[in-house]
């Protein structure tokens, strides 16, 4: 397994903080569904907040992320502020794609936030061209594809896995096992239920992690990622989690799963179990995660509020933004 020093406090502050902004902005928007002020579909991330942060601390801002339609903790951990997203979801000219995706089309390229998707599966795929890419310009960068469990018998994560193996490609495959597929159980669905095993199946690193620990994230990224930037090909990390939410907002819950599991998961949740080890290991004093608690409310309130006050766009441009309009070298002959 791998090994890290311990983090330095600042550090643990940041993954607290990150964790924390991802869970108030996904109950915001859990409520703001309610409301109707959300146009098209929002599943949210509560209860996987450790991976993205846990991956994406060690990811520069020229690194690259693909995602999933559960994909708001991946924009937020990359770097999106919390008004580009509420605002994206509340279909406004100051989202980041400028009102015109909505969860599930999040796109911030200039942060490395190559897109959600509501496509299970092509991100795997997506991940792996940015990578060859990345090769041939002999860079040092990096692209990770965020997926899970349902994205794992799908052709892609064949083709992505091995093509990457086989050209030595700097990817991360980041497979977020929570167990279920909409309702379909992962158990049910795989013939081998282990997904770090299949990375032997490629000749890949296949990790598995605890996914609702940060430091074991962090810990099994920093040694993926290092090899990646150092040309020593891709690796599969496997976070073994779950949903304590339904699917999508707005879906029952109890019909596939029984609610004690939902409610024995929730006593495990990634905030909690970390603000108990920084507070056990005497890192914070609970004052200081008090502060930043109030600071991340206070943060997504706002931006729930600049979003609602935002302009819906302009009905005469919609559609710019829509299709590449660079002309010249890409036009054809
Ligand atoms: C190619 C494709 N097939 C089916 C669907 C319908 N679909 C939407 S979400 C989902 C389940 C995805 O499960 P998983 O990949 O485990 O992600 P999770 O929702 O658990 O985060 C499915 C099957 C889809 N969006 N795309
Ligand atoms: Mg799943």
């Amino acid at each position: 397994m791998p090994s890290l020093p311990p983090l330095p406090r600042d550090t643990s502050l940041r993954l607290y903080r990150q964790m924390q902004t991802i869970r108030h902005c996904e109950e915001r928007l859990a409520k703001s569904h309610q409301r109707g002020l959300i146009h098209g579909a929002c599943h949210t991330y509560v209860g996987q907040e450790a991976i993205a942060v846990g991956v994406s601390a060690h990811l520069r801002e020229d690194d690259v992320i693909f995602s999933t339609h559960r994909g708001h903790g991946h924009a937020l951990a990359k770097g999106l502020h919390p008004r580009q997203l509420i605002a994206e979801l509340y279909g406004r000219e100051t989202g980041c794609s400028r009102g015109r995706g909505g969860s599930m089309h999040l796109f911030a390229p200039e942060i490395g936030l190559m897109g959600t998707s509501g496509i299970v599966g092509p991100c795997i795929l997506q991940a792996t061209g940015a990578g060859y890419s990345f090769k041939l310009l002999r860079t040092d960068r990096v692209a990770v594809a965020f997926f899970g469990d349902g994205a794992v018998n799908n052709g892609a994560f064949h083709e992505g896995l091995n093509m990457a193996s086989i050209w030595k490609l700097p990817v991360l495959f980041i497979c977020e096992n929570n167990q279920f597929a909409t309702e379909v159980p992962f158990q049910y669905a795989a013939g081998n239920p282990t997904v770090a095993q299949r990375g032997a199946a490629y000749g890949l690193p296949g990790v598995e992690a605890d996914g609702n620990d940060v430091l074991a994230v962090y810990s099994a990224a920093h040694d993926a990622v290092q090899r990646a930037r150092s040309g020593g090909g891709p690796a599969l990390l496997e976070c073994k989690t779950y949903r304590t939410r339904p699917h999508a907002e707005g879906m029952g819950d109890f019909t596939y799963r029984p609610r004690e599991e939902v409610e024995q998961w929730k006593t495990r949740c990634p905030i909690l179990q970390f603000r108990r080890r920084l507070l056990g290991e005497k890192i914070v004093e609970a004052a200081d995660l008090d502060i930043i608690d109030r600071q991340v409310a206070e943060l997504v309130e706002e931006a729930h509020e600049f979003a609602e006050k935002s302009p819906w766009p302009d009905p005469q441009t919609a559609t710019r933004h829509v299709f590449s309009e660079s002309h010249g070298k890409h036009e054809r002959h």
